[in-house]
């Protein structure tokens, strides 16, 4: 058994995304934690065992995973017959691990370095800039409807959640726009949000005033 240390819409959701379009809902347990929010609501949860406490967070037997792209491809990997990743041997897989991977290592911290109007030379150096970014998706996305090939992966689920955020930072190119369309608008992800606002809700009924 498998148990996810979610905190509603956050980067957890993502997770909670995958496990719905992956239909391993009944192998995952998901526990709703609290953590520290933006807005100084919420408090770390002693009983998550990030050792950051920090979501997502993916225990599988005496074993812990944490950042949410490891745990994108640990659970991929172990459902290799789920049609989100790409097993060791597919054709795929290189630009597979090449897009999870760039999303953790370029793009998260290149949009937000954007959105906090932060710029550097060593910035700009070492990541580039969003500019940058969306002429790599553009590139890919002329040639496949989705950035490993033509069915829709866990690295279009979690590239494309960026854009759920930042929606004003979507590029103009079409084919990103209609590629942005096409991945947040999933009846799993729609069903994962819901529950979410829901969750998040109940929690703003419960705390103190
Ligand atoms: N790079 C990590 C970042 C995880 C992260 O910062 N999660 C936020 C929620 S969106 C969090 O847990 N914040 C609480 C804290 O920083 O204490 C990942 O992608 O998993």
């Amino acid at each position: 058994m498998l148990t996810l240390y979610h905190a509603p819409l956050s980067r957890s959701t993502r997770v909670v995304q995958l496990i719905a379009e992956m239909r391993i809902e009944d192998s995952v347990e998901v526990r709703l934690t609290d953590l520290p929010r933006i807005d100084g609501s919420g408090a770390r949860d002693p009983a998550n065992p990030h050792p950051e406490g920090k979501v997502p967070f993916l225990v599988h037997g005496s074993v812990g995973i944490r950042e949410t792209n490891a745990i994108l491809l640990y659970l991929t990997d172990l459902y290799p017959e789920t049609p989100l990743g790409r097993p060791v041997g597919h054709p795929g897989r290189g630009s597979y691990l090449s897009w999870l991977f760039w999303y953790g290592n370029v793009m998260e911290p290149v949009y937000l370095a954007e959105r906090q109007g932060l710029s550097d030379p060593a910035i700009a150096r070492t990541w580039r800039g969003t500019d940058e970014a969306a002429a790599r998706l553009g590139a890919a996305l002329a040639r496949h409807p989705y950035l490993v090939d033509d069915m829709f992966s866990a690295a279009d689920l979690l590239i494309a959640s960026t854009y759920g955020w930042f929606r004003d930072l979507i590029p103009e190119d079409p084919a990103i726009r209609a590629w942005v369309d096409r991945c947040l608008d999933r009846p799993a992800l729609t069903g994962v949000l819901e529950r979410d606002r829901a969750a998040m809700a109940d929690r703003t009924e419960r705390a103190p005033a």
